[in-house]
């Protein structure tokens, strides 16, 4: 059987990811972090009992700014692939913890590719690296095109880039680069602007909420269906060679688009229910992102299926969904993916 270990088991790919692995047979490990709350609610479903004989699914602490922790951990857990997906992942909020952003989202990734080499295991290593990397550098973007971070997230992106490519050229390791474009899904937090988007049509089409409050509605971006985008990640993972790849729609949709589409399909009139909040804005905005997969496509048969406006119109059915049942935001989905939906009192 083989073993992965996930960090940021408990985010968006996370979870999607260790559904993926699960299916394919994997025993999956996920590093989580000590909270004063329950972080776990988009893995309950897959949780099983440590005891169960057929549990396939071990969770343990950790952080990845706690390089130790990380050496024990994978000493012990010895797994054939290693996922890095933790960061501190929100753009705007980078802006106000730049420090612990890099030390995240930066030399997380190092910590955690150090403690691979320390712990003497040979494994095959992911880094979850982001077209925000590109920036400034104008469309269409693809493994050649120049980095050019507009934010200190971008930063610490290229950073844990440069050390994942400088750890398989020094040490030869299998360590390879996932540079994804935005992808989206019912599980997307919901601070990021297509989940606040669509979240926000859901209760304004139930009477709950008038208004949301929005920045920059001309930037645009490239926004990709995240289950699809964990099968790349583990599609980089089985190639011969450690290599990296961009994946991408090559789609060209607005904020404002986005906004456009959500609404109509709800058939809410965006112009009455959308204001302005400069609280929004970036120090600096990345205008356009549009990325260029066809190296996914012809190396690894890697080729997305669902476009931008299929994916609004999924995240507002979600959404519309899951208020039916308040306070159990993944049950539909879960439903809709499925997988049982344990404690449930349908
Ligand atoms: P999420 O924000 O949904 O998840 C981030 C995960 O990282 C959570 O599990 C979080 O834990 C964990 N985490 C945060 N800080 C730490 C830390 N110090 N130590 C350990 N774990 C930590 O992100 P996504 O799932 O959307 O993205 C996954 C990765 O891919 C991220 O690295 C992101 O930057 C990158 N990426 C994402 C893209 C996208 O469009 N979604 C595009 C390109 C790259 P907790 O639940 O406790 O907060
Ligand atoms: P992004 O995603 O910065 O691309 O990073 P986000 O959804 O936060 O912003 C996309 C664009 O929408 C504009 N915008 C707003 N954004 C938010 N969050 N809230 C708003 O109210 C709002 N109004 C307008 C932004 O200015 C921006 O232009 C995501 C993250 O998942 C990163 O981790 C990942 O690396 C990149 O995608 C690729």
């Amino acid at each position: 059987m083989r073993r992965a270990l996930i960090t940021g088991i408990t985010g968006q790919d996370g979870s999607y990811l260790a559904e993926l692995l699960l299916g394919k047979g994997y025993e999956v490990h996920g590093l989580i972090r000590r909270a004063s709350t329950f972080n776990t609610s988009r893995i309950d479903h897959l949780y099983q009992d440590p005891h169960d004989p057929e549990a396939r699914l071990f969770l343990h602490y950790g952080d990845l700014s706690d390089g130790a922790r990380l050496v024990t951990l994978l000493h012990e857990i010895q797994p054939d692939e290693v996922y890095n997906l933790a960061a501190q992942s929100h753009v705007r909020v980078s802006f106000d913890e730049p420090e612990h952003t890099g030390d995240t989202t930066g030399l997380g990734a190092m910590r955690l590719l150090e403690a691979v080499r320390m712990a003497g295991i040979e494994c095959r290593y992911y880094q979850a690296s982001s077209s925000e990397m590109f920036g400034a550098t104008p469309p269409p973007q693809n493994e050649e095109t120049p980095f050019y971070p507009r934010s200190p997230y971008g930063a610490a992106k290229v950073y844990a880039y440069w050390v994942t490519r400088n750890y398989r050229e020094g040490y030869g390791m299998y360590a390879v680069n996932g540079i994804l474009f935005n992808h989206e899904s019912p599980r997307r937090g919901e601070t990021f602007v297509t989940r606040k988007v669509t979240r926000a049509v859901a209760r304004i089409q139930a009477g709950l909420d008038d208004y949301v409050y929005m920045g920059n509605l001309d930037a645009v971006r490239d926004w990709g269906y995240a289950p699809e985008y964990v099968e790349g990640m583990w599609r980089m993972l089985q190639a011969d060679e450690p290599d990296d790849f961009v994946l991408a729609t090559g789609g060209n949709f607005t904020v404002r688009d986005f906004v456009v589409t959500a609404f109509e399909h709800a058939g809410l009139d965006w112009e009455k229910h959308v204001r302005f909040d400069e609280r929004y804005l970036r120090p600096t905005e990345v205008d356009a992102l549009i990325g260029d997969a066809s190296k996914a496509e012809r190396v690894l048969g890697w080729k997305p299926v669902v476009q931008t406006d299929e994916l609004a119109r999924i995240m507002v059915d979600a959404d519309i969904e899951s208020l039916k049942h308040a306070g159990r935001p993944w049950i539909d989905q879960c439903r809709l993916d499925g997988w049982p939906v344990l404690g449930s009192a349908e």
